[in-house]
């Protein structure tokens, strides 16, 4: 009589995992962790843990803080099959973990991979036989092997024969109504072969797009990594071409408008006064700090991050510019910094180029205003400036530092820049057209124009 083979505790999960019998645990619930939470719902039972416990008394409560998802699809969630847990430990008996935790930069500009620290010592604790465990927090390659796989072998198991292991990098494009979970490809690369299949196999529940394997966990930490800086770079070679062009009096937006009916080989990127985000200013530093390990300084990373830096400063000396052509005491101006938020329409402020406009405004006018349709405040060096009514900027501002191009500034005519006390216009997006301000009377520095 055979015995039956006792299935190998992955293949176990991984029928789970084709059945919809799996239970899946999320370390992390931000705009990462919490669409994703989301998306598996539909599917399986999700578990969700973040250290933050204010956020897990909010999903509780059916209220999201991510701009891309409404009270109503967290209430949905918590109907189909997501639960938050305010204690690791309840995910133990999950057959699968994701972590979706922050990748920031410290105080010195190296990665702080903290965060990921934090999550590998809980899944250590709570790892066991049969798991497949997977990272999607942007860093440099090799990130997955050398924390979660160590912390793996710390619970004296081994990855890929014990726990299936792998990095499939969050594609999350904060406020893009076009692209999600569903319709976006999905990348995965496993410790091994089979690792790359469970994973490869989990994604596919959810994302209709289609899942693309890569041989390794390093591969697909490389190919995030290069797609955020191939934006990077791209952005900070506009923002020189615009420098130069501002000089030699050529408008940029319309070089860029015209080049881009090339129906091939040229892909548009935009000046502008910085870059923002949690993303495409710091993961960079990552493969930064790594290539150096390496013995390898990579110049146009560091140099790309350097131009987009200096985005922050031209926009000050373009309004210093618009001052003094306007014939405005700079020392008794008031200066209206409109849009805070890193990128059109949404309301997150993290590393916007906006903050560091405000500090240096702020040492060089006697007063600097806020205003932004969807952030209520930003946090700054010389502290947190609230957004104030549209009504006020017009009543007492000198000068309109144009610095997020939401929709609202969009629609904005020239005529309505006519404020009791305004001047000057700096536009940092391309939002006006020079002639038709100036037209009006109002002084108009652009850039790239
Ligand atoms: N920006 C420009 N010029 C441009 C495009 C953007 O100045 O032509 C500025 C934006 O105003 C903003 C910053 O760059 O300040 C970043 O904006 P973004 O829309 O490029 O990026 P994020 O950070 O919101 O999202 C990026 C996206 N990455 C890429 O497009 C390659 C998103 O797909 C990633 O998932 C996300 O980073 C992430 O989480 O990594």
């Amino acid at each position: 009589m055979t015995v039956p083979k006792k299935k190998d505790p992955i293949e176990q999960t991984r029928a789970r995992i084709n059945s919809g019998d799996a239970k899946i645990g999320i370390i992390g619930l931000g705009y990462v962790g919490l669409p994703l939470a989301l998306a598996f719902s539909d599917k399986f039972r999700v578990i969700g843990y973040d250290a933050d416990a204010k956020k897990s008394k909010m999903l509780k409560q059916g209220k999201s803080y991510i701009d891309d998802i409404s009270d109503k699809a967290v209430k949905e969630g918590l109907g189909n099959g997501f639960r938050i847990a305010e204690d690791y430990s309840k995910l133990r008996d999950c057959d699968v973990i994701i972590i979706c935790v922050p990748t920031p930069l410290d105080k010195r500009g190296y990665p702080d991979l903290s965060y990921i620290a934090h999550s590998s010592d809980i899944v250590e604790k709570i790892v066991r036989k049969g798991m497949l465990v997977v990272l999607e927090s942007t860093s440099y390659p090799g990130t997955t092997d050398e924390y979660l796989g160590r912390a793996i072998r710390r619970a004296g198991l081994t990855p890929g024969k014990d726990v299936a292991l792998a990095f499939s990098p969050e594609r999350v494009d904060p406020g893009n109504k076009k692209y999600g979970i569903r319709n976006t490809p999905k990348v995965v690369g496993g410790v091994d072969a089979r690792s790359t299949e469970i994973a490869s196999e989990l994604y596919s529940a959810i994302v209709e797009a289609g899942v693309v394997r890569v041989r390794d966990c390093s591969t697909a930490e490389a190919v995030k990594i290069v797609e955020n800086i191939f934006r990077g770079v791209n952005i900070a070679l506009i923002n020189e071409l615009a420098l130069i062009f501002e000089r030699m009096g050529i408008d940029t937006w319309e070089v860029i408008k015209a080049a881009s009916t090339k129906p091939f080989a040229f892909m548009a990127h935009y000046p502008g006064p910085g870059v923002g985000g949690h993303c495409i200013p710091l993961d960079p530093m990552y493969l930064s700090y790594k290539a150096k390990q390496y013995g390898m300084v990579p110049r146009f990373i560091e140099l790309s991050h350097e131009v987009n830096e200096f985005m922050k400063h031209h926009t000050v000396n373009l309004t210093m510019a618009a001052l003094k052509k306007a014939g405005l005491d700079k020392e008794k101006a008031t200066v209206a910094v409109m849009g805070v938020a890193y990128k059109k329409d949404i309301s997150d402020t993290r590393e916007s180029p906006a903050a560091e406009i405000i500090e240096e405004l702020s040492k060089r006018v006697q007063r600097v205003l806020v205003h932004d349709p969807k952030a209520e405040s930003i946090t700054t060096p010389v502290g947190t400036f609230k957004s104030v009514a549209m009504k006020k900027i017009m009543a007492e501002a000198d000068c309109l530092v144009f610095v997020t191009n939401h929709s609202q500034y969009e629609r904005l005519k020239p005529k309505d820049l006519l404020g009791k006390h305004v001047k000057a216009i700096v536009d940092t997006r391309n939002l006006f057209d020079s002639e038709a301000v100036e037209k009006v009377g109002l002084v108009y520095k652009g850039i790239g124009k």
